[in-house]
């Protein structure tokens, strides 16, 4: 068994429906488990595209699925949630990204771990750093939580509803 940890994102339509139902059906799958979910975060749009503001969370995971397996098994997800791939860095209903896989490195034609952007987008970053704060990034030689304290502002990157724990989440008043 891995311990991986997957980046949700979700721009159109019913938002948190997406991110709900995707978290559904990694947990359906039966070589996934679900151990732990973030709280939700808006977020701005990063990228050359104008769009909505997203909603970002990160799940823990444990899985006996290779990484290739892994990424098959969210790309089903991704297509049966109604994902397309109109606009490169446009909107989306859902989108499902390996963060990490354990403590590897991995590089090939169609995957790249730990994720080339994890180090550098607080929409990932901060949910990221709820569950494993001080799990080192490999090859960056730094922990999730040092990173995150690189950044001089979270601007663009709002709490939107805490994590309550039970599978529930109260909206956050900012
Ligand atoms: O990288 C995943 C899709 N995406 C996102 C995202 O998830 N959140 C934010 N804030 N901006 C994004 N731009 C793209 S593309």
């Amino acid at each position: 068994m891995f311990k991986c940890y997957i980046g949700l994102g979700s721009n159109l339509g019913d938002r948190e429906g997406y991110l709900t139902q995707a978290i559904a059906r990694l947990d359906e799958h039966p070589e996934i488990r679900v151990l732990r979910c973030s709280s939700i975060y808006e977020t701005e749009p990063y990228g050359p595209v104008e769009q909505g503001d997203f909603l970002n969370m990160v799940v823990e995971i444990a899985t006996a699925l290779s990484p290739e397996a892994l990424l098959d098994a969210l790309q089903s997800i991704e297509n049966a949630l109604q994902r397309k791939r109109l606009v490169r860095w446009g909107p989306r209903t859902i989108d499902l990204d390996i963060l990490l896989y354990g403590d590897k490195m991995i590089e090939t034609e169609k995957l790249v771990v730990p994720h080339p952007e994890i180090a550098k987008r607080l929409f990932v970053l901060m949910p990221l750093n709820e569950l494993a704060p001080d799990l080192a990034i490999p090859g960056i030689g730094q922990t999730v939580g040092e990173r995150l304290k690189k950044f001089r502002s979270v601007k663009g990157v709002r709490l939107w509803k805490r994590n309550c724990g039970a599978g529930e989440f109260a909206p956050f008043e900012n």
